[in-house]
């Protein structure tokens, strides 16, 4: 393992009592719980742009922290400190899986062919790295939005020669991804949408959207890269207007080009409150139409307008998106990506790891205090007696169709008034939620 983080040691599970801060709480990797040991429940992933490129520079000032390989000047000595980076710190913290995209992994050159033995070279080391660190690739993407080319978009760009160009970077994503035995695909939106409408053909713009998602599926149907796609869906920045606005809109184009088949979300907790949605909201339209996949864990400031990333720490959060995850049978290729970044003043290397164990922890605690409300049946046993209406009665009938409107009044009008509406008890339940999450 490199030893650039010397200061740090490897992160072990110190138990609830600890106040190292290079311990783990809550989150005992080994622990088996269910038949399989915790670290495959939750699936954590490390998210290269924001641990590995990312220094801090926001609107209006530059980067506030050092890191290792910032000295180096060769912008592929650069991408190989930061593969090496990569594994020590997902070995230091007991994370499995990473994501990236293109661009994070290797910089991008003159010609796309140049751009492409760049990103062929580093693979091969994060393929080795792979290899004798046993992680693996949660998902891969492509970057459509750093480069000026994208400035209007890439596959809703006006320019067609700016899509081609954004089939030909995803075509290559998805060889890397394949190639890196990736889980999953991700699609997050970039600079497809808009900021006005006095410039934009709309219908043009997401007909071709489907276009490229079409193209993408069949291409990976040739090289036999059979994962799932995920759309992660943002209402907005950096465009105004995201077209994968929030997951039911994601939903309603899926259904409009036929690719329910080969696509499901990735849900981000900061895109899901733009969106003036909460996360469990987000996942549970995505669960109930067959759409649940992954997350990008992370979690936003309610009086900050944007994406803040910041690292997930409110277990009301992470017991809701986990109590979801369990609902929906738990995660199969996709797992909890930490799409998050130290704050900008957060600038020491050390806040890296202390970050990651924040996020690790909240969602370890998340996660057990989800699996025992629903083993407990707190609030599905309280569910089901509220819609047991539907399970006898003229309550079945409607379920199973066997009545329309006729009957309906005929069965009013003998009825008379409705005479009972049971409590839905909000603030009991509200308190029930309290109990498991202090006792
Ligand atoms: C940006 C997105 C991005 C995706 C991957 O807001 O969250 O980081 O997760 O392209
Ligand atoms: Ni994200
Ligand atoms: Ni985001």
């Amino acid at each position: 393992m490199a030893d650039l983080f010397k200061n740090v040691p490897v992160i072990k599970y110190e138990g609830a009592g600890s106040d190292n801060p290079f311990a783990f709480k809550y989150y005992n990797p080994d622990e088996m719980i269910d038949g399989k040991p915790m670290r495959d429940h939750l699936r954590f992933a490390m998210a290269y742009w924001h641990t590995l490129v990312a220094l801090g520079a926001d609107q209006f000032g530059v980067g506030t922290m050092d890191r290792p390989w910032n000295a180096l000047s060769n912008p592929m000595d650069v991408a190989k400190m930061r593969v090496e980076a990569a594994f020590e710190i997902m070995n230091k913290l007991s994370i499995d899986y990473f994501c990236f995209h293109d661009r994070d992994v290797a910089p991008e050159a003159d010609t796309l062919s140049e751009t492409n033995k760049n990103l062929d070279v580093i693979v091969e080391l994060l393929k080795q790295g792979m290899k004798d660190n046993n992680k693996k690739l949660l998902w891969g993407t492509a970057s459509l939005f750093g480069n000026k080319r994208y400035m209007h978009g890439g596959a809703t760009s006006c320019n067609a020669d700016v899509f081609a160009f954004a089939a030909a970077q995803v075509k290559k994503a998805m060889e890397v991804t394949n190639y890196l035995g990736g889980e999953g695909y991700v699609f997050w939106g970039g600079r497809e949408g808009y900021d006005t409408l006095l410039n934009t053909d709309m219908g043009l713009e997401l007909d071709n959207l489907a276009r490229f998602f079409h193209m993408a599926i069949d291409y990976a149907d040739e090289i036999g890269f059979k994962v799932p796609f995920y759309i992660e869906p943002k209402p907005k920045e950096p465009t105004k207007h995201q077209y994968d606005f929030d997951t039911a809109t994601v939903c309603a184009f899926l259904q409009k080009y036929n690719l329910m088949d080969r696509f499901k979300m990735n849900i981000e907790t900061n895109h899901a409150t733009l969106a003036t949605h909460d996360v469990q909201h987000e996942l549970r339209v995505a669960r109930i139409n067959g759409l649940f996949g992954s997350v990008d864990a992370n979690q936003g400031d309610m009086l900050i307008g944007w994406d803040t990333d910041q690292f997930p720490t409110d277990i009301y959060t992470t017991t809701k998106v986990m109590y979801e995850v369990i609902m929906a049978g738990g995660f199969t290729t996709g797992g909890l990506n930490f799409d998050a970044k130290p704050r900008r003043a957060s600038s020491d290397t050390d806040d890296i790891f202390i970050a990651h164990i924040a996020g690790i922890d909240a969602f370890a605690k998340g996660f057990k205090i989800a699996r025992r409300l629903i083993e407990d049946g707190v609030f599905e046993n309280f569910i089901a007696d509220r819609y047991s209406s539907y399970t006898t009665g003229i309550g079945k009938d409607i379920v199973e169709g066997k009545v329309g409107f006729k009957e309906l009044e005929a069965y009013t009008l003998k009825m008379g008034e409705v005479t009972t509406n049971k409590s839905g008890r909000q603030e009991y339940l509200e308190t029930l939620l309290n109990k498991y999450m202090f006792e």
